[in-house]
């Protein structure tokens, strides 16, 4: 008798686990947030439904997406529903402030769909064999715990493996959190060999997992060439490296045919070498006629937006352009990686709005709270920004563990506990609540300077 796939899988590894009947049964969660905010800003479970991508067909998979807002009770309530471009805000509940955060005068609240209908649904969806769980900022760890609790108390059983960004970047911390199985990194070698399963490495993310879906998400490299002493990723992915373009094809036909509408990409150096890898991309995207809204949540590297590449990029769907300029001090960017000057700030938005892109749409990012304010001259960064006519954002700094950075905030917070990489906490314990607040309502004025547009 000819045995079932699946097991012939498993011996092609040299592993058979203990699964009796069928295909095995595996549960992807994409877990709540527990946080002072949070909003859908194209959010997915995208290092989960990727894992899950290279197992098709030797398992059934079932999600559980808190954070999905076309599940029908997020669909059911009016302020709950996405702009154009597919973002919008989180069901939320106020909880107690964890007590190493009790200073931050901010409401701590927990995001996403209430907590009974992940346990409703682990008893109606009877056993499962593995729950492989997304872990994405260190901060948010707390939502995991709650995870691994509910799955413990109603499936004893089953085998809980976790995956994701807190994992990589905090195991020693994640190792207590009561999981199975921990994956650190991009490496997956270590899975499959827990698991005893060869994988389809050609094999684009698992988005049929979800039953409806309008957004979602690319990744078309990984890892970055620089070395900004505030990031994880140059020591995550040890440099840059493209992703097999058939793939992505695969993943953007398979995205087109399920109506999705608005794209976001996750690479964090999408415009590096992109003669190899973002020019092919997009021309194919323009010769299949695929009619998508791409946007670049994770922030695009104004030095390589020339004119050729701005025009490809506003042909092919680009809709929202975000640029991570961090500051205008030429002393600041050189002390932490030199990623990107204020003049190629300026040469990028000059080549995007000849290319026809709305200024409204395009917004530059600058850290707030990073260690070396006292020369990241951060107003007149703002007041630079501002005077290019584009929007100017200021995202919170997170410390990182493992990165110079981060390392160099041990003076101020205990760094080995992850609540206190806390975006909205780190710059209040820097700067007190009070400067944080004029620097956040100084960039608020600026943007309302600003013509009216109706994109950002
Ligand atoms: C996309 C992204 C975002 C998105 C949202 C992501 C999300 N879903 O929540 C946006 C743009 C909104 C965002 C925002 C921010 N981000 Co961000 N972001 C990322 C990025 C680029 C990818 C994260 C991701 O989805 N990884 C998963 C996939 C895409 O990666 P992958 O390599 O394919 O994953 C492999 C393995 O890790 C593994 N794997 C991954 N997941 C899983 C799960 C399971 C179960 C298994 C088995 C395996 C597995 O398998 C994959 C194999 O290919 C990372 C950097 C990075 N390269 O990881 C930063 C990163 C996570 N962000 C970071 C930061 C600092 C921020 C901000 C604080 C910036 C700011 N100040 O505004 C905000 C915070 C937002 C908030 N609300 O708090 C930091 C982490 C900070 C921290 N303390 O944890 C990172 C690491 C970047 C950095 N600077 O070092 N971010
Ligand atoms: S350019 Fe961006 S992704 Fe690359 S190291 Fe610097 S901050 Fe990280």
């Amino acid at each position: 008798m000819r045995k079932p796939d699946h097991l012939i899988d498993f011996l092609a590894v040299g592993k058979v686990r203990t699964i009796k009947h069928g295909r095995p049964k595996i549960l992807l969660v994409n877990p709540p947030i527990y946080d002072f905010a949070a909003y859908d800003f194209w959010i997915k479970p995208y290092g989960l439904l990727s894992v899950a991508g290279y197992l098709r067909g030797k398992a059934q998979f079932k999600l559980f997406d808190y954070l999905d807002r076309l599940h029908p009770f997020a669909v059911a309530q009016k302020q709950l529903a996405s702009d154009r471009w597919g973002r919008g805000r989180f069901y939320c509940q106020q909880i107690p402030s964890p007590s190493t955060l009790a200073n931050i005068p901010r409401y701590f609240r927990r995001f996403g769909l209430p907590r009974a209908f992940f346990k409703n649904y682990l008893a109606e969806e009877g056993t499962f064999d593995f729950v492989f769980v997304q872990t994405m900022m260190t901060y948010w760890y707390q939502a995991v715990l709650e995870v691994i609790q509910d799955i413990r108390q109603a499936r004893p059983q089953a085998k809980i493996i976790l995956g994701g960004n807190y994992v990589t970047l905090c195991s020693g911390h994640a190792e207590k959190l009561g999981a199975d199985f921990l994956v650190q990194g991009a490496n997956l070698g270590p899975l499959w060999e827990y698991l005893g399963w060869a994988p389809h490495q050609d094999q684009p993310a698992l988005w049929q997992a979800y039953d409806k879906l309008d957004v979602a998400v690319i990744k078309l490299s990984d890892g970055c060439p620089f070395r900004c002493t505030y990031c994880s990723v140059p020591s995550v992915y040890s440099g840059f490296r493209s992703r097999p373009l058939e793939r992505s094809f695969s993943e953007l036909e398979l995205l087109a045919k399920r109506d999705v509408r608005n794209i976001a990409f996750y690479d964090d150096a999408l415009l590096y070498d992109a003669e190899k890898v973002l020019v092919p991309f997009l021309e194919e995207v323009l010769k299949r006629n695929i009619r998508v809204n791409f946007h670049s949540p994770n922030a695009l590297n104004a030095r390589f937006m020339t004119k050729q590449l701005a025009d490809l990029m506003v042909r092919a769907g680009f809709k929202t352009f975000y640029l991570g300029f961090e500051s205008g001090s030429p002393q600041w960017q050189r002390r932490t990686g030199a990623k990107v000057f204020a003049d190629e700030l300026a040469t990028a938005v000059k080549h995007l709005k000849a290319a026809g892109a709305q200024l409204a749409s395009i917004t530059a990012y600058q850290i707030l709270g990073h260690p070396h304010i006292g020369i990241q001259e951060l107003e007149a960064s703002m007041r630079f920004v501002n005077s290019l006519g584009i929007r100017g954002m200021l995202a919170d700094f997170s410390p990182i563990p493992g990165t110079p950075d981060g390392e160099y905030c041990r003076r101020w917070v205990d760094m080995d506990e992850p609540l206190m990489h806390n975006k909205t906490a780190f710059p209040i314990f820097l700067l007190g609540f009070d400067e944080t607040n004029q620097l956040k309502d100084l960039q608020r004025k600026l943007n309302r300077l600003l013509p009216k547009g109706n994109v950002h």
